[in-house]
């Protein structure tokens, strides 16, 4: 029986790259995110090569996350491998000068929508049992502190966290979890940061190498596809050309 792998936020970046390399592996594919019709293009490219199921879904929506699991045809439960995918970062400014709603829409995503859809599919990733995996998306943010970072860095802290725990309570299931860490990548998450501004997503990739969709879509399908008896716990990867710096210090 074909692998089913679930992944959150397909429409673009990461998760789209994901549906592309586990269709090349032969998974059956659920693609789920919020643009339908991105997801049907998703779809029309790849169901020659794999079955594909769509669903379009907001994964802050706790009901519709439930339903949409719900909903799976036969043919794609239980699910082998989910990717926590769906994510953004807002407001790259000082945490003083960002609007709330930012911070509510960054947890409402990061934080409560990977715990939806976390909850919804535990029973079918724990049916499947052994080869099963949990991939969470955290980052670089989570670990390491930077201006502008407030409530994105912190959401990934949580995917890290998360993501360990449910290592201890998965431990005799066969379930494995995964907290895959990018640095930067080259998708629409600048575009999304900055609210629309191509120019400053542009400047920040132009002049370096920045990881792109395809690196990561490689780790995420390397982690799912390991021997069943081996998890990584946390994978965090930058593109050679970035690292980290001083220590700022405030001065007379
Ligand atoms: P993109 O903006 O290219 O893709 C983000 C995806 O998340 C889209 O498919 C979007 O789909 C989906 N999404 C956002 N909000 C929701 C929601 N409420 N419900 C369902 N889907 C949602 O960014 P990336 O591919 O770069 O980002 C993917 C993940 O990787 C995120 O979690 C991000 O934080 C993380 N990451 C990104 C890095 C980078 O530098 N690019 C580095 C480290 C981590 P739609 O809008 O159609 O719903
Ligand atoms: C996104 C990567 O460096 O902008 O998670 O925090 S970074």
């Amino acid at each position: 029986m074909s692998k089913v792998v679930f992944i959150t936020g397909a429409t673009s970046g990461f998760g789209r790259a994901a549906a592309r390399r586990f269709a090349q592996g032969g998974w059956s594919l659920v693609l789920t995110g919020r643009r339908t019709e991105r997801l049907e293009a998703l779809r029309d490219e790849l169901a020659a090569q794999v079955p594909v199921h769509i669903a379009t879904l907001d994964v802050r929506d706790a009901a519709a996350v439930q339903a949409a699991v719900d909903a799976l045809p036969a043919d794609f439960r239980p699910v082998t491998s989910l990717i926590n995918n769906a994510g953004l970062a807002l407001a790259p400014v000082p945490a003083q000068k960002v609007a709330l709603q930012d911070w509510h829409t960054m947890i409402d995503t990061n934080v409560t929508g990977l715990v939806n859809v976390t909850h919804a599919l535990l029973p079918q990733l724990i049916e499947t049992g052994a080869g099963a995996s949990i991939v969470n998306l955290g980052s670089v943010a989570g670990q390491w502190p930077y201006p502008g970072g407030h409530v994105y860095g912190a959401s990934k802290a949580f995917v890290q966290q998360f993501t360990y725990n449910l290592r201890c309570d998965l431990l005799s299931t066969g379930v494995r979890v995964t907290d895959i860490a990018p640095g930067m990548a080259e998708t629409e998450f600048t575009l999304v940061r900055t609210k629309g501004d191509q120019a400053a997503s542009d400047k920040l990739y132009r002049g370096t190498t920045p990881l792109s969709a395809e690196d990561i879509a490689e780790q995420i399908f390397y982690v799912a596809t390991l021997p069943a008896h081996i998890n990584i716990n946390r994978l965090e990867i930058m593109p050679t050309r970035q690292a980290w710096s001083a220590f700022a210090v405030d001065r007379d």
